[in-house]
């Protein structure tokens, strides 16, 4: 294995990512078993990275364990009812007391100069403050929980200034009333609050597992608002649900997508943003399609949204024939037993390429990532089978590829049998390749 062409292929596969996130605010919020030793050490790293490439990143922190154990420490016990706080005047104080101590521990973190942060002689500006005012959660079936509070507004203009100064904004679980009163704050409902009130482009949440996981154990890659929403009723009091509750209404409220992911993963974060894999689980609110493998009772679907794109030149005529006997390398998108969209990865004997073929997306849907969708599908199946070179023919859609990592490669790259349908077509139709790389 050649490293310097696994750094290569994984630096193109970066890129658009890169260019893409420029300028973006993510809403990250992170549990807080993750934010002490080493956990600690490499969030900062790589929140400093993330800001060096012009990522606008707003960090609202639990503080649950630090509570806890000061609370521990003065010989009390921590008290909680549907797993929110129960805080009276001594819990009240010993939060204060946590959440000031662990500030000081995450601004010290983000300062640390890494030997490979890309910020060493200037560390990374902090804005922390004022930022959320609160009410009282009040008395839930009979138990007062006293100084435990909910949102009442957040001071957007104050956060976007910060933003425009490059500052990455850190938000503590604390939040003030008018009269003054200071309310311990569930850091879930925070980051969703402000990922709303921001028009956060993505609400990611570093929890202590991998993502999303079923009833048996397994992990959701995807998720529809619809999906997660089912998936909480199933259990309404777990600390999962009440996560994955907020998480949808972010996706609800205007925030593209939210992602769950393993905060102690080294480097979860990173993949998440500069994959095509991504990792964790990803929320949108569109009921979103599924991709699938196509079947014959698609292949009507698929004839409908294909023809006219045929008609205009865009995609080579495929006869029903065609799509009868190679239905087995399509895939479809599909919602509502509607299909929105549909792929092909075509494959050649002795060959190690395949190639993204029949590419279509109905023109209702476009624009809304399902057509990215579909090339990950692909990209993921392709490495299954073991390809290490994708390629695209198009006359009319060049651009979309080059954005998605593909570079224009000459016609006689092409395999030789697809280089002789090519040279016989006469389409002329420009050439784009994307090295899969040699790690899955
Ligand atoms: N060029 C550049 N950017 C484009 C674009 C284009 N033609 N069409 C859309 N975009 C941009 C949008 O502006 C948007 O940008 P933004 O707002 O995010 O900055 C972004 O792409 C949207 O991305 P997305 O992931 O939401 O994409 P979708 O809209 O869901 O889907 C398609 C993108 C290109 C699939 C969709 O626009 C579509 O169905 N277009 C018509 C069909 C088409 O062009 N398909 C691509 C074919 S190339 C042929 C075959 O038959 O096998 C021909 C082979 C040959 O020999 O010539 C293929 C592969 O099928 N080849």
């Amino acid at each position: 294995m050649n490293p310097t062409r696994n750094f290569v292929s994984d630096f193109r596969e970066a890129a658009p990512y890169i260019h893409y996130l420029r300028g973006k605010t993510l809403v990250v919020g992170t549990v807080s078993g993750l934010l002490a030793g080493e956990p600690l050490k490499r969030l900062a790293a790589d929140f400093n990275l993330l800001a060096s490439l012009g990522v606008r990143l707003v960090w609202v922190h639990g503080a649950r364990c630090q509570i806890d154990q000061v609370i521990t420490e003065h010989g009390g016990t921590p008290q909680y009812y549907r797993h929110r706080r129960i805080t009276d005047d001594t819990t009240l104080t010993h939060a204060k007391y946590a959440v000031g101590a662990l500030r000081y521990d995450i601004e010290a973190a983000l300062c640390s100069s890494l030997p490979q942060s890309p910020r060493r002689s200037k560390p990374l500006t902090v804005a922390a403050g004022n930022f959320l005012s609160a009410r009282p959660l009040g008395v839930i079936d009979g138990i007062d929980m006293g100084y435990s509070g909910v949102i009442r507004k957040i001071d957007t203009e104050a956060v976007l200034n910060r933003l425009d100064q490059q500052a990455l904004v850190l938000i503590s679980p604390m939040g003030y009333s008018l009269s003054g009163k200071t309310f311990s704050l569930d850091m879930y409902e925070a980051a969703a609050a402000l990922a709303v009130a921001l028009k956060a482009e993505k609400l990611i949440y570093l929890v202590g597992q991998d993502g999303i996981l079923d009833s048996e154990g397994r992990l959701k890659t995807n998720l529809s608002a619809q999906e997660a929403t089912d998936l909480a009723q199933q259990q309404p009091d777990s600390p999962q649900s009440r996560l994955l509750r907020h998480a949808v209404h972010a996706v609800e409220n205007g925030v593209t997508r939210s992602q769950i992911l393993n905060g102690y993963q080294d480097g979860g974060l990173l993949q998440e943003l500069f994959t095509r894999n991504g990792s964790g689980t990803s929320i949108a609110r569109n009921a979103f399609a599924k991709v699938r493998q196509a079947d014959s009772l698609d292949i009507p679907d698929i004839m409908a949204l294909i023809r006219p794109l045929e008609e205009q030149g865009i995609l080579v005529r495929r006869s029903q024939a065609y799509l009868e006997t190679h239905i087995h390398t399509f895939c479809v998108l599909e919602h509502d037993r509607h299909i929105y969209g549909c792929a092909a990865l075509k494959t050649f004997a002795g060959h190690n390429s395949g190639e993204i073929a029949c590419l279509a997306v109905s023109p209702d849907t476009r624009d809304g990532g399902c057509g990215e969708r579909l090339l990950e599908h692909l990209c993921q199946a392709a490495r299954r089978q073991g390809l290490t070179r994708l390629f695209a023919l198009s006359t009319h859609t060049g651009e979309w590829f080059v954005e998605r990592g593909f570079q224009p490669a000459a016609p006689e790259t092409l395999p030789p049998e697809r280089y002789q349908e090519y040279t016989a077509n006469g389409r002329n139709s420009k050439v784009f390749v994307y090295p899969l790389g040699e790690t899955v």
